[in-house]
C-alpha cells in the first residue's frame, strides 16, 4: 500500500492526488503538517516537505521525494492515464508549465497566501499583512490573464491534451481560490477550463476536504461560479 504524507492545502500534494486518481492508483492518505517539523518525518525527508510517498510492503525501499519526481515515477510506471505524452518537443512545454505554475505561481500567490491565510493563524496565531495579501491578488490577475492567453490559443494548459500542466494549474489555483485570492471576473477562458477540471472524478473528492481553522468562500466546490 502506497502511503501519502500530505495535508489538505499543499498545491504540490493536490498535483500528484488528481495524477494518482486518474491513473487509478490507490493510496493512503497520511495526515503530515510540515511546519511541526516532526523527527519522524525529516528523518523520511530531510528538506521536510509534502509531498512524501512511501511504499508500506517495502520498508527498504527508499521514500519518493519532490511532486514532480513522484509524478514522473507514476508516469513511467503506470501506462493508464498518460499526463506526459506526445513528442519530445510536447513534453519540454508540459515541463515548463509545470514549472511555471509549481515555481512562479506558487511563489507569487499560493506561497503568501498559505502564509498569511493558513500559517499565521494556524501556527503563528497572526493576523494577515493586508498589503501582502493584496500583493498576491493581484499577482493572481495577471498569472490568469496568462492561462487566459494560453486557454485562448490552445485546448489545454500545454496542448491539444490533457497533461500534467493541467494538474498543476488547476492544483495551484483550487488553493489560492480557496484561501480567497482569485477573482474570477473577467477570466472567462479560464474559468470554463477550471470548471471543467474541478467536474472530474480526480479532482472533485478533494475540494470537499477541509483544513482546520480556515474555510474555503462559499462557492468553492461550485461547478457554476
Ligand atoms: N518542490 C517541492 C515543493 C514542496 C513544498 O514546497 N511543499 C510545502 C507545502 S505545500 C512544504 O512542505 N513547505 C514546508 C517547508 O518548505 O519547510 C515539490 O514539488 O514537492
Amino acid at each position: 500500500m502506497w502511503l501519502l504524507y500530505q495535508f489538505p492545502l499543499c498545491p504540490f500534494s493536490r498535483k500528484l492526488r488528481i495524477l494518482l486518481a486518474e491513473k487509478g492508483v490507490g493510496y493512503e492518505p497520511r495526515r503530515e503538517s510540515p511546519w511541526l517539523r516532526r523527527d519522524e518525518f525529516l528523518q523520511m525527508n530531510p528538506a521536510g516537505q509534502t509531498p512524501v510517498m512511501v511504499n508500506s510492503e517495502r520498508p527498504a525501499a527508499l521514500p519518493m521525494i519532490d511532486s514532480m519526481a513522484i509524478c514522473e515515477y507514476f508516469e513511467e510506471t503506470v501506462d493508464k492515464a498518460s499526463m506526459l505524452g506526445g513528442t519530445s518537443a510536447d513534453r519540454a512545454e508540459i515541463r515548463r508549465l509545470v514549472t511555471w505554475f509549481d515555481t512562479f505561481f506558487y511563489r507569487d500567490i499560493t506561497a503568501p497566501l498559505l502564509k498569511e491565510r493558513m500559517e499565521k493563524r494556524l501556527v503563528l496565531r497572526e493576523s494577515p499583512d493586508a498589503g501582502r495579501l493584496r500583493e498576491a491578488m493581484k499577482a493572481a490577475v495577471a498569472h490568469l490573464d496568462y492561462t487566459d492567453y494560453l486557454l485562448d490559443n490552445r485546448k489545454w494548459i500545454a496542448g491539444s491534451t490533457i497533461s500534467l500542466a493541467d494538474l498543476a494549474a488547476a492544483a495551484q489555483i483550487s488553493i489560492a481560490d480557496y484561501l480567497g485570492g482569485i477573482d474570477w471576473k473577467s477570466h472567462e477562458t479560464t474559468k470554463r477550463w477550471y470548471v471543467g477540471m474541478k467536474s472530474r472524478p480526480s479532482f472533485r473528492p478533494l475540494l470537499a476536504e477541509r483544513m482546520e481553522v480556515v474555510s474555503p468562500h462559499a462557492d468553492y466546490e461550485k461547478l457554476d461560479l
